[in-house]
């Protein structure tokens, strides 16, 4: 059973659906801590409430951000993880930092990549006019939201939207995706070797695409 350590910085809903499916043993898999970059963060609460180590490390506390993801890793490193998932977490993290976890590192992202890498992709999708809309599982690497993706989790914009609306509606299809690529990769289904993807020993030339199901249009 692979062991698997999150990094969160805020409400943890993405965390919250990758507890369930283990619970519920839809996930093979353990979250052998969850890490928060911010104290007060929820996503630490629903840890706690699922019998889950916890760990803080303000980045406020450091003077570096490198002096930040040494001490990170040390910390994660404790958990011997095969998997580290960000799950909104909100730090850019270093180069030697993110090679030391090279092809363990998973991020959730709201756009399809490689459209909107960075912040504020709601806000930008709506500017552009755009019809669809989503979020992206991706292997992390040095380049922020430039890692290989593995699925694609597709929303219609809606005439009226906001960006609350829209992100609600985004966040409907992260629960779906994320759990899903941890699941794959759990059950080694999918696997990530010399940079090129395979999904039940078949090659992935590009992600998978999952659409969001009709009840949840909202
Ligand atoms: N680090 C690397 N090297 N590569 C990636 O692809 C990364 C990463 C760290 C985080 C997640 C991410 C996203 O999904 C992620 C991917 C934070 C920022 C950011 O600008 C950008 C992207 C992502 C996360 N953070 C500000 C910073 O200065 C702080 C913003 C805040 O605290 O609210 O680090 O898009
Ligand atoms: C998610 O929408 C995730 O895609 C986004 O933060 C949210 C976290 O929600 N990540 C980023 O924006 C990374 N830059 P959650 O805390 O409820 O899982």
């Amino acid at each position: 059973m692979i062991k698997i350590v999150v990094l969160i910085s805020g409400n943890g809903t993405n965390l919250q659906t990758i507890i369930n499916q283990i619970n519920t043993g839809e996930i093979n898999a353990e979250i052998a801590a969850v890490i928060s970059n911010r104290a007060n963060a929820y996503g630490l609460e629903r840890a706690r409430k699922a019998g889950i180590a916890t760990e803080v490390l303000e980045h406020g506390d450091f003077a570096s951000r490198e002096a930040f993801d040494q001490s990170l890793a040390k910390l994660i490193d404790r958990y011997q993880p095969d998997l580290v998932a960000l799950a909104g977490f909100m730090r850019i993290l270093s180069d030697a930092f993110v090679l030391h976890y090279h092809n363990k590192l998973l991020n959730i992202h709201p756009s399809l990549l490689p459209k909107y890498r960075g912040l504020n992709t709601h806000q930008r999708a709506l500017e552009a006019g755009d019809k669809q809309h989503g979020a992206s599982v991706h292997f992390v690497i040095p380049e922020l939201d430039a890692g290989t993706v593995i699925i694609h989790g597709v929303v219609p914009v809606m005439a009226d939207d906001t960006v609350e609306t829209l992100a609600h509606r985004v966040h409907c299809i992260e629960h779906i995706i994320y759990p899903k690529a941890i699941k794959w990769l759990a059950e080694s289904d999918l696997k990530f070797e010399n940079d090129r993807l395979t999904l039940h020993g078949k090659a992935l030339t590009e992600p998978v695409k999952v659409y969001l199901p009709a009840h949840l249009e909202l």
